[in-house]
């Protein structure tokens, strides 16, 4: 052969070779959770590249801020530096673009639309919460790897096609106990990090309850200091000084979730009795196991009023109560809810309002009307478990329904809206089933298929659609004092939550879920949740496909 042709052919091959090959591509098959709303796909690639940058439409600090957030979360495994600029016009070819196009009725305030050529990002939002929620899409466009903090292999490839998303429910969320077992703020933070990522938007914290008290409040600093000091077990438990819960506040926020903080009232609240005996009206029936826990301590277990109570270790419930007779223990209400609201820029404070076993019914009615006074006259308004519906409830209110169909329909009858966290179906401190690690099962066994197949909208008949402002997952902590043991709970019964939350009801199918999750698992991973292995989910095996599938 002739040298010439023969380097000629050398050159076309290696050219070939350096030329992009990339995989085909179909947005409409991507692996998203929860699932958009609608996808139209045009089988393209637009590749993130070292000349990337995120373009935001000028003059919004917001917009900027959620630039620089989609940067800190790509450059660790891209290892690009990736700027972040304001800008009047479309951007040129390579580059994200996030404008405000308030025009865009049907997108609601939450909603976005990311329009992915060959050439650019463009994500657009009415508000900026919706430029949030786009950029999880975006994250989960890319390979697993992205999530890495170090980094890792490109090409950093994202299909091509139209994303128009909004969620079904405005009221995303889960509750995490910290009263149980203490998580400190790096936890919370990760867990916040976590439910963001699948567009949840609500964190309700559950601040007290009869094993410790979580929250600084200066002008009863006995409740943190002492009734902080211990968890379930006698561990050392903890609590957050107001700058932490601030800190925590606007962590969340900077995320797009609100803080709901619960002080559960007037039940549930031994360690408020332990740490002033003022509290206590000496009514506790201890009930088998209920006060025994911490023998070193020479307090009165509750029988006597004015002595502070012992602090207590154990997991019954229902067996404590405020004193309710004494016009002092509302000065001790509004002084923490006072501190509480000045602290939370959301508009609830969570009563809590549960299992008050050992309150006299008439007494509990007037201390939730009374709590509803004490909220409003500090801007704020009210949520309670569902047994609030006892008391005078309005369209105001919140009823949080997780046992009683009964009181759930009572709170709508009395107008009310309804926040949905069935026990038999979002508790994720249920166990999966009978060899699970971790968690009850006083409500059920909940696998992953039962935890992701109802529909809020229909579960218990006279609570509507038009009744119900969304779905909470709670995880309480009595059996998990450590982030892998919440994790393991948590996850992925999660994702199916924030999947129902957000996704239209009659997209949702468990069949085609499962392969989804399935898939995910890759990302999993990547992102390091210790998650339960489920069987009812076809794993996709990560190592096999971290460097070919997304
Ligand atoms: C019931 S749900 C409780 C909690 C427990 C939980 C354990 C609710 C409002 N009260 O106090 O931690 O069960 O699953």
């Amino acid at each position: 052969m002739n040298v010439r042709i023969l380097v000629a052919i050398v050159l076309m091959i290696s050219l070939s070779a350096c030329k992009k090959s990339h995989a085909p591509t179909d947005l409409a098959t991507e692996n998203l959770i929860p699932k958009p709303v609608s996808i139209t796909a045009t089988h393209g690639v637009f590749e993130l590249t070292q000349e990337t940058k995120i373009y935001y439409q000028s003059e919004s600090a917001e917009l900027q801020q959620l630039g620089q957030y989609l940067a800190d979360q790509f450059n660790g495994a891209t290892g690009f530096a990736t700027g972040v600029a304001a800008t009047s016009d479309e951007p040129g070819s390579g580059n994200i673009y996030f404008a405000l196009v308030e025009r865009d009725t049907d997108l609601g305030d939450e909603g976005y639309q990311l329009s992915i050529t060959e050439d650019l990002v463009t994500l657009t939002a009415r508000k900026p919460a919706g430029i949030f929620y786009g950029i999880q899409t975006l994250r989960q466009l890319l390979p697993a790897r992205i999530e890495s903090t170090t980094t890792q292999q490109g090409p950093w490839e994202i299909s091509t096609g139209t994303i128009r998303d909004y969620p079904t429910y405005a009221w995303r969320g889960s509750m995490l106990d910290v009263a149980r077992h203490f998580f400190g703020v790096e936890d919370v933070k990760r867990y916040i990090d976590l439910i963001s990522a699948y567009k949840m938007n609500v964190l309700h914290l559950h601040l007290s309850d009869d094993q410790g008290w979580r929250i600084e409040i200066k002008s009863w600093p006995k409740l943190a200091t002492h009734g902080g000091s211990t968890q379930v077990g006698g561990g050392k438990g903890g609590y957050y000084t107001q700058e932490q819960y601030k800190d925590l506040v606007k962590y969340a926020q900077d995320r797009y979730i609100t803080i709901i903080p619960e002080i559960d009232l007037p039940g549930h609240i031994n360690s408020a009795l332990a740490s002033y005996g003022e509290l206590n009206g000496g009514t506790i029936v201890p009930i088998e196991g209920a006060v025994k826990v911490d023998v070193s301590q020479k307090a009165d277990l509750g029988k006597k009023e004015n002595l502070p109570t012992a602090l207590y270790t154990g997991t019954e419930v229902g067996w404590s109560t405020l004193r309710l007779e004494k016009e002092a223990t509302f000065r001790f209400v509004d002084d923490v809810m006072r501190e509480l609201a000045a602290i939370t820029p959301g508009p609830y404070l969570h009563v809590g309002g549960d299992e008050a076993h050992v309150t006299k019914k008439q007494d509990y009615i007037v201390f939730i009307n009374r709590f509803k006074e004490i909220v409003t006259a500090h801007g704020k308004k009210m949520i309670g478990w569902e047994e609030i519906a006892q008391a005078n409830l309005d369209s105001t209110d919140i009823a949080q329904h997780w046992s009683s169909q009964k009181y759930g329909q009572l709170a709508v009858e009395k107008g009310a809206k309804v926040i949905m966290s069935p026990a038999k179906k979002a508790y994720l401190d249920m166990q999966y089933d009978s060899t699970s690690k971790f968690g009850l099962h006083w409500a059920a066994y909940i696998e992953v298929d039962s935890a992701y197949r109802w529909d809020p909208a229909t579960l218990v008949s006279g609570i509507e659609r038009e009744n119900i402002v969304g779905v909470e997952a709670p995880l309480w902590s009595e059996t998990i004092a450590t982030m892998d043991e919440v994790e393991y709970l948590a996850f992925p019964r999660l994702l199916g939550y924030a999947e129902i939350g957000w996704s239209p009801a009659a997209s949702r199918n468990w069949d085609e879920y499962k392969v989804r999750l399935g898939k995910h698992s890759v990302r999993l991973k990547a992102l390091n949740i210790d998650y339960y292995p489920s069987t009812f989910v076809p794993w996709v095996n990560a190592d096999s496909v971290a460097n070919t599938s997304k």
